[in-house]
């Protein structure tokens, strides 16, 4: 997959990028990025990305030429067609199904990254879809940008060394992950279930099953109601 993100901060992702599993994806292949930095699109001597708002009001709002013009050039670089993502909290939440469907498709995306108050409105005309990670407001697009990446690039072929790691987890069947344990079998009074260590798969597996259950049920009641379709 090709995915290309223009930004004010191309500094902000290597070190994300470059790192663990998302760095092993460039390196094998499975994931190509590029950086834009949207500077390159402005055509004044101070490079001028934002203006203040029509209407008054705190914060600065970005340009709608600068992120125009640079789509458009960038949408040029490779024949495939570019699916246009900007981030907003006024965007669609973010869910496990649409990571999915975007690992599964057209193979080349381009995320816009705003920063600031805001983008001038008629920019989002440029946009394919509107993505929010989350009912919370941060500094800048870059951040969910990298969490879109890491969630659709585990989910590339040949990304996650077990097959099966990529859908045993939360979400995927509408369900919160089950608790899990590893060594020592105690740690200062506390056990690991006696389940895990009887070898009795069936059993495990049926534990395992009630104990995500029982905390999508405590924890995430709303995930039930969804009908399975996170
Ligand atoms: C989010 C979010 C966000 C909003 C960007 C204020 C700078 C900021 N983007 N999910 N302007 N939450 N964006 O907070 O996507």
């Amino acid at each position: 997959m090709r995915i290309d993100i223009l930004t004010l901060f191309p500094d902000m992702f290597a070190p994300v990028l470059d790192t663990s599993i998302l760095g092993r994806a460039q390196a094998s292949g499975a994931l190509e990025v590029q950086l834009f930095d949207l500077r390159d699109w402005t055509h004044d001597f101070h490079r001028t990305v934002d203006d203040d708002p029509y209407g008054g009001g705190p914060g600065m709002v970005m340009l709608v030429e600068p992120l125009a013009s640079a789509i458009e050039d960038i949408k040029t670089r490779d024949p495939r067609p570019a699916h246009v993502i900007f981030f907003t909290p006024t965007g669609t939440p973010l869910k496990q199904a649409r990571a999915r469907e975007l690992s599964e498709g057209s193979g080349r995306l381009l995320l816009v990254c705003g920063h600031y108050e805001g983008i001038d409105e008629r920019a989002y005309a440029w946009a394919d879809e509107e993505i929010s990670i989350g009912d919370y407001v941060l500094t800048g697009g870059e951040l969910p940008a990298l969490v879109l990446i890491d969630a659709v690039t585990r989910l590339l072929p040949g990304v996650l060394g077990h097959a099966q790691s990529a859908d045993d987890e939360s979400f995927v069947e509408g369900l919160l992950e089950y608790p899990q344990y590893t060594r020592p079998s105690e740690f200062r009074g506390m056990m690991v279930p006696e389940v895990l260590l009887s070898g009795h798969h069936a059993n495990i597996a049926a534990w395992r099953r009630e104990q995500a259950f029982k905390r999508t049920f405590l924890r995430r009641p709303d995930l039930l109601d969804e009908g399975g379709q996170s």
